[in-house]
């Protein structure tokens, strides 16, 4: 809803780099504006928007100003037409503590132990999901099952959306590490590893857990039968919990994540990396066993998150790709060459299509060891993507690379994916436009909006204040736990307080700021985690 408070003018409520490209996007016709030091009060830019034009996933006519060539580092805030924007700085590096902070949101999903003071601050609560679970099928059979993070705004953990996750982490350490050098801090910290390494261990531990270790496949998830209520804190959830049936996809997400921490993990804990490895191995060959596995459907007394796809061959291509990519074993080619022949997404960064993660395991991998025509059309498909992204940015006025269509269930992922991707092919050669565009979507994310709201917890000067977080509603503290990123505009209308507030709105502007929003305003582990990597990029 568009409130009352709603200033026209809409910024990153952070702010920009210093050797950035900079902008801010106003309502309405515009014109002259300067940008104003907050601290003396002085204008030390002026300049003119652009023409003013229609955005159609906005569905308002919306116009730009530029800054770019406002350096000198500093507090502002944008005047134009007597109105002002949320202030916002120009610095060398404006984004290190929300880096740290969705970062951090990582040890606030944890389940399983106690969230101290120290560590969680006045957002500290009880060990949780602390009873073994009953493997549904077997009613007989009880398993360990404590550990890993919370899905989401829900208590429930799901292999596949929990590997998406850790991709994202560990990509983000592979190519940015000197983002992650300092300490979180976390209970874990030191030790010669750095913080994201111990945290995505903490998942690790439990996923490890979901392999059923008669078979070798992944258990699909691990939840109660049904969501506990809104308030219910996550130590007060007591129904029993259930390991759902095995599935390809989370099996195949699985392998590829292990096979992937084998590689990050070895210089730190060789016995480490060889359990990843095995237990990686060994859920392959239930793959190779299993060519033709239904796709996971919730047995009908099952209403909690069904994370259904019916579609594996994208988690087998990345599973393939990282066990070549870590043991260099011709035998993965061979698997992956086969997989890679087929038709289905590869440019997708999940929770569903994960065939990007094969992709980009395959062109990060050894070079000398790939099929070169197989490499050179990867590569081609990759830029291609990323043209097709940056020609949308070009057009939109927020300059991000959505369509009006593309704004439904956690369009915020599809924000964050996007921009890790466009990174992706910058690093493998792409376009530097790449990294520009790619910095336009964190300006989104942070309040350069249709909203001008910041749609991570804790940051900025309007940021979302009411996820459907069961922890920040049922917590007597009046801030959310910060650094999460929520859902984003979703013009499904998918739940009832976005149909009672937001029919007929534009799509980007389907987006409630209300807890019972669990379509719009939902929070999840796959929403921070490309975040985190595309922030890294600019750390
Ligand atoms: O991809 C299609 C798109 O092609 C189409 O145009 C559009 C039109 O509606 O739909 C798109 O699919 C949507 C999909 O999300 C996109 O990822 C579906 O409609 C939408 O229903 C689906 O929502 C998923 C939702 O569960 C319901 O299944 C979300 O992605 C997924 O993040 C969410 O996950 C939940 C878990 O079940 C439980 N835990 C919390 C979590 C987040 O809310
Ligand atoms: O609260 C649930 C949220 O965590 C899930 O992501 C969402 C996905 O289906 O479902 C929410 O639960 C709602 C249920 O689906 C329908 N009845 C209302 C529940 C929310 O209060
Ligand atoms: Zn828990």
């Amino acid at each position: 809803m568009r409130e009352a408070q709603l200033r026209n003018l809409a910024v990153n409520q952070i702010g920009y780099p210093a050797d950035g490209r900079k902008s801010f996007v106003c309502i309405g016709q515009g014109g002259p504006f300067e940008v104003v030091d907050s601290a003396g009060g002085e204008a030390v830019y002026r300049g003119e928007t652009a023409q003013p034009r229609f955005d159609e996933a906005a569905g308002i006519t919306l116009c730009t100003g530029d800054f770019s060539a406002l350096t000198l580092p500093g507090s502002y805030f944008i005047r134009l037409g007597g109105e002002n924007s949320a202030r916002f700085v120009i610095a060398e590096s404006p984004y290190a503590e929300l880096q740290r902070g969705l970062l951090k949101a990582f040890y606030f999903f944890r389940c399983g132990c106690d969230l101290e003071e120290e560590f969680a601050g006045p957002w500290q609560h009880k060990a949780c999901h602390l009873a073994d679970g009953t493997v549904y099928d077997e009613p007989g059979r009880k398993l360990d099952s404590v550990g890993g993070w919370h899905d989401a705004g829900d208590y429930g953990k799901y292999t596949g959306p929990g590997a998406k996750a850790v991709a994202d982490l560990l990509l983000a350490y592979e190519l940015y590490p000197q983002a992650f050098r300092e300490p979180l801090p976390l209970p874990e910290s030191g030790g010669g590893m750095p913080d994201v390494l111990h945290e995505c261990r903490y998942e690790l531990d439990w996923l490890f857990k979901m392999q059923d270790e008669r078979t070798g496949g992944a258990f699909h998830k691990l939840t109660t039968k049904q969501f506990p209520g809104l308030d219910v804190m996550p130590e007060d959830d007591l129904a029993d919990l259930y390991f759902l049936p095995v599935s390809a996809t989370a099996t195949g997400c699985f392998a590829g994540v292990m096979a992937m921490a084998a590689r990050v993990y070895r210089p730190f804990d060789g016995e480490f990396a060889d359990r990843c490895l095995a237990a990686a191995e060994r859920a392959w060959r239930w793959l190779a066993d299993h060519p033709d596995a239904p796709g996971f459907t919730n047995p009908g007394d099952v209403g909690t998150g069904e994370y259904g796809d019916n579609l594996d061959l994208d988690e087998r291509y990345w599973a393939a790709a990282e066990l070549f990519r870590t043991t260099g074993d011709e035998a993965y080619h061979r698997e992956f060459l086969v997989l890679a022949a087929q038709q289905f997404p590869k440019y997708d960064l999940g929770w569903a299509n994960m065939g990007a993660y094969g992709t980009i395991a395959y062109l990060f991998g050894d070079r000398a060891k790939a099929d070169p025509a197989l490499y050179g059309r990867l590569l081609d498909g990759l830029i291609a993507e990323a043209e097709r992204f940056a020609a949308i940015s070009a057009s939109d006025s927020y300059g991000i690379s959505l369509t009006p269509t593309d704004y439904s269930w956690g369009s915020n992922m599809v924000v964050l994916n996007r921009a890790m991707l466009l990174l992706l092919a910058y690093h493998l050669g792409g376009s530097k436009k790449y990294e520009v565009i790619a910095l336009d979507h964190i300006h989104y994310l942070i309040g350069r909006n249709a909203l001008d709201i910041s749609y991570v917890t804790g940051f900025g000067d309007r940021p979302v204040m009411h996820p459907h977080h069961r922890p920040s509603v049922g917590d007597k503290v009046a801030q959310p736990v910060p650094g999460l990123v929520a859902g984003g505009p979703n013009r499904g209308l998918n739940d009832d307080c976005m149909l009672e507030h937001l029919q007929g709105m534009p799509p980007a502007q389907c987006f409630i700021d209300d807890e019972q929003s669990y379509a719009g305003n939902e929070v999840t582990i796959y929403w921070n985690s490309p975040a985190v990597f595309v922030v890294s990029h600019f750390v």
